[in-house]
């Protein structure tokens, strides 16, 4: 009903401004004036409006920067998160000044330069000089601006130091996983072509590829399943389902050749690279010790997917077939920050800033950083091979080494040392 009477509201208005304007028209013909002369009170009031206009706009302007704060950011949790904001405020600045500036301009000359009967307009068709302040100055800012944000993004995306801790983010739809460089602060390496349940984020060892060539080769969708079935004569086959199978072979055949390629160029003495990360639960918490340098490497499995960490003012895009890194070093720890936002219940987070799908808005992972005791001790905890752990429910190693993990931490060592062990067939057997 209420809407109903609006919509009557809103359409009896519009009649009455077409009356109006259809009377001014009238009027003006019965004072035998032509619609295009306009009176020089209308031409002022214009130019007084305009003027009272821009004040407004500059009050309200003012009044949002002094009621919410001119960014609205909070404060920057990490040293280049402080050097990304330097930039931003001096973006804003300038955005600020050119705002006020332009828009003086614009009024004010509307006001100024207000129609006067009997003053001819200038006629002002070009001016070389003004020409080149106005292409020369906003192209130096503009290189400025570009020349210092191109050095500060270089900084954060640049090698890391050796000290810096190697986290792996591995994004798919619609989770993260979090990769724990482990003791040798080397992440192991990996190859998508050994990606399967109990090695979803494709690490490679010497293990994990003879795993992926059994199971190609002896599963029960495998290489040998299919062939018995396509050559048993007591089956008969919808054709189509027979092509289907017959490329499904052909795939798989493929497939292990490149396995086969894969393990024949391994060199067992990487292994214990992989065998010591420690990989945690999809969407298990992000934990960072404060003070220290960190090197991000994203990975996805699917789509293209982007790790935001809006405190640390951090966000990178994570590419399928490409690794990409950024670096940070958290300087505030999330207790601190609670009370520095008094807010008891505050964490940080990382969210997906990339529409990858249907889930996208559930693709967050909590972020926690600790001081340097209490992540030592909480690193202790999850370094430490334990297979019931409750916090650290899936290892690498506990995937691969259950039951066996002295084993596994003293074939590493020996490893380490130059021999070349295949830890990962010692530590199954
Ligand atoms: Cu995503």
């Amino acid at each position: 009903m209420t809407k109903l009477i609006v919509l009557i509201v809103i359409i009896l208005g519009v009649i009455a401004i077409a009356q109006l304007v259809r009377m001014y028209e009238l009027s003006s013909k019965l004072r035998n004036r032509r619609e295009e002369d306009i009176p020089n009170r209308d031409n002022r009031l214009n130019a007084t409006l305009l003027l009272v206009f821009m004040l407004a706009f500059f009050a309200s302007v003012i009044y949002l920067f002094v009621e919410y704060g001119y960014t609205g950011r909070g404060e920057a949790a990490s040293v280049h998160g402080a050097s990304t904001d330097w930039l931003m405020d001096l973006n804003l600045w300038i955005v600020i000044g050119v705002f006020f500036l332009t828009n003086a301009l614009l009024f004010g000359f509307a006001f100024k330069y207000v129609r006067k009967p009997g003053v001819k307009a200038y006629w002002f068709p070009h001016d070389n000089r003004l020409e080149l302040v106005w292409t020369v100055v906003p192209a130096i800012v503009l290189a400025v601006i570009i020349i210092l944000g191109l050095r500060s993004w270089n900084e954060q995306t640049d090698e890391s130091p050796d000290e810096a801790i190697r986290i792996e983010l591995f994004s798919k739809q619609f989770d993260w996983t979090v990769r724990m460089s482990g003791d040798d602060n080397t992440l192991g390496y990996f190859d998508y072509k050994l990606t399967n349940e109990n090695n979803p984020m494709a690490l490679l060892t010497t293990k994990t590829i003879q795993d992926a060539i059994d199971s190609m080769e002896y599963s029960s969708t495998g290489i040998h399943a299919l062939e018995a079935k396509l050559n048993n004569p007591h089956l008969i086959f919808i054709p189509e389902d027979h092509d289907l199978m017959v490329k499904d072979l052909a795939r798989k055949e493929r497939m292990v050749r490149m396995l086969y390629q894969l393990k024949a160029r391994h060199n067992s003495a990487l292994d214990a690279r992989a065998m010591d990360d420690i990989v945690f639960n999809a969407n298990d918490t992000l934990f960072l010790c404060k003070g220290q340098d960190y090197e991000f490497n994203f990975r996805s499995k699917d789509v293209i997917h982007s790790a935001l960490m809006p405190h640390f003012r951090s966000q990178m895009n994570t590419v399928p077939g490409q690794t990409t890194r950024f670096k940070f070093i958290p300087t505030i720890t999330t207790a601190e920050m609670r009370v520095k936002m008094n807010n008891p219940k505050f964490n940080y987070i990382l969210m997906c800033n990339k529409i990858c799908g249907s889930s996208h808005y559930k693709m967050k992972l909590m972020v926690v950083v600790l001081d340097k005791p209490a992540y030592k001790k909480w690193y202790a905890k999850v370094s430490k091979f334990d297979p019931k752990a409750a916090d650290v429910c899936k290892t690498f190693r506990n995937i691969y080494a259950v039951g066996k993990p002295k084993a596994v931490v003293a074939d590493s060592i020996t490893v380490a040392a130059g021999t070349s062990v295949d830890t990962a067939a010692m530590a199954t057997k």
